[in-house]
């Protein structure tokens, strides 16, 4: 059940209008591939999209919310095919600031049935590309703006902003091929949400 709801952000004055669902906050949401994600930092830091539909709060407010209290995230996915929704939810969710941590990801406490797409460190026989897919911890990375783990920038092939590393194994803004969370399937991601909520 969504409903419309304001929220405050920390320093700032204006309520900002966001979809909630059971008391979660909407952040992000990706609703099939007709909206396109490949755009600059300043958009990804403000904000963009409308909340009914294709839409991204803006890093600097999620930065703002869970920095000043505890937060958890919620990540929520259907994939292609078999059409299945699954989620991973995290007990901890934190964005850097800009200055220092170009909005560093922080998560922390994985649960859930998609796998823990963001602390991905290879099977179970150490195979894989160890480390080179572990988003926790990394910077925000658009495609103006490089501060991924890769030789050059990994958003220009890959369709969106996102917390890349050298590059990824979880993306819910990249294109069709690259949209994915991959603990689960190669499958693609068609559509997802990822939500925040206070501890
Ligand atoms: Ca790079």
């Amino acid at each position: 059940m969504n409903v419309s709801v304001n929220i405050t952000i920390p320093t700032q004055s204006d309520p900002v209008p966001v979809m909630s669902v059971f008391g979660w906050i909407i952040i992000h949401q990706h609703l099939g591939y007709t909206f396109d994600w490949q755009l600059p930092w300043a958009d990804y830091k403000d904000g963009f999209g409308s909340i009914g539909a294709d839409f991204w709060l803006g890093l600097e407010k999620m930065h703002l919310l869970t920095s000043s209290q505890p937060y958890r995230l919620r990540v929520e996915m259907q994939f292609e095919d078999d059409l299945l929704w699954l989620s991973a939810e995290y007990w901890s969710f934190k964005i850097g600031d800009e200055p220092n941590d170009k909005y560093r990801l922080e998560v922390s406490g994985y649960s859930g049935d998609a796998g823990d797409s963001l602390q991905y460190t290879g099977d179970q026989n150490g195979n894989g590309r160890f480390g080179h897919y572990y988003h926790n911890g990394m910077k925000f990375t658009t495609i103006d703006q490089d501060n991924d783990e890769g030789a050059s920038n990994c958003a220009p092939n890959r369709g969106g902003g996102w917390w890349y590393n050298a590059c990824c194994y979880a993306c819910l803004t990249c294109i069709s091929e690259r949209n994915g969370w991959k603990t689960y399937d190669e499958k693609y991601v068609v559509n997802s949400r990822m939500m925040i909520k206070l501890q």
